[in-house]
């Protein structure tokens, strides 16, 4: 008995996992559902951490990156990327349209622009004041929990049981050119196996990259572990690393698997993530390590 269809996504993402739902209920599939979710958080511009109006880097670019696998096991992703809103969009491009996985920067984006992608200034004046302000001491310290809102990764089963996944990013604000953190990356910021589940995370991405965080939770789900167990385990892996001041970042995971039970857990609290089964789409608290 298989709860389905089903969405997850991590934060306070009501209108994103209400898009992807109504994908779903209209009897739609997991890949459409994630990404349609997905566009609604490059939109919207109060997002400081997604597409349009994302902080910068430090030099006052934006520059996003953004994954999506399918339950083919397919993936394609783009990573710093400028001038392009809605790269959820431009990574399945990748996915289905070229003999690639991954494009980059410059490459990335003339290849959307050849897909009939519009360029357009992504910096907005809120994300350009943020960062004259920042500017004026130019510390680099990635704020843990940014309102409670931040990158969307996002998990979603259809009525056929098929899982996908999609994770879009603006990254760690002024982070240094040409950064690029875990969500575009295959098995790092998402991981799916239509077999066993799906994974994707949240956070300082370095952290996430250094332990393979999705891979890693669908291969623990593989071996018996429930979603949550595997959540807690992944953070584990960071926590329990010799010298890793963790009380300084955040890391937080979502899951799911093939019978539609879920988990979530993060290194400290206030990290949440909304759900959408049995017809109700609702924002939970995760658990959390730090306590
Ligand atoms: C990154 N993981 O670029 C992303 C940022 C993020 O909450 O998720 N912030 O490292």
């Amino acid at each position: 008995n298989a709860v389905r269809p089903l969405v997850i996504a991590t934060w306070n993402t009501p209108n994103a996992v209400e898009a992807a739902a109504a994908v779903l209920s209209k009897g739609g599939t997991a890949l459409d559902a994630v990404e349609q979710g997905c566009r609604i958080e490059e939109a919207n511009e109060k997002g400081q951490s997604v597409g349009k109006g994302g902080l910068p880097d430090r030099d006052g670019n934006v520059t996003l990156d953004a994954c999506i696998m399918n339950d083919k096991g397919n993936y394609g992703a783009v990573v710093c990327v400028q001038n392009i809103m809605h790269v959820i969009s431009v990574a399945r491009k990748v996915m289905e349209e070229t003999p690639h996985v991954l494009l980059a920067g410059k490459g990335a984006e003339q290849f959307a622009v050849s897909q009939g992608f519009q360029r357009e200034d992504l910096l907005t004046e809120a994300s350009k004041k943020a960062w004259e302000k920042w500017k004026v001491k130019s510390e680099y310290k990635p704020i843990i929990n940014i309102e409670n809102h931040d990158t969307i990764g996002m998990l979603a089963i259809d009525k056929d049981g098929n899982i996908s996944g999609a994770c879009t990013t603006s990254g760690l604000a002024y982070k240094m050119a040409g950064r690029v953190g875990d969500s575009p990356i295959i098995g790092s910021g998402l991981f799916i196996d239509n077999e066993i589940g799906g994974a994707t995370a949240t956070g300082l991405g370095e952290e996430v990259l250094k332990t393979v965080g999705s891979f890693l939770i669908v291969e623990l789900m593989r071996q018996g572990k429930t979603p949550q167990q595997a959540c807690e385990e992944a953070i584990g892996r960071i926590v329990n690393k010799p010298n890793r001041n963790y009380k300084n970042f955040q890391v937080g995971y979502i899951a799911v698997n093939k019978q539609g039970e879920y988990g979530a857990y993060s290194i400290h609290e206030w990290f949440s993530y909304n759900l959408y089964k049995d017809k109700e789409n609702k924002n939970y608290k995760s658990d959390f390590y730090n306590k």
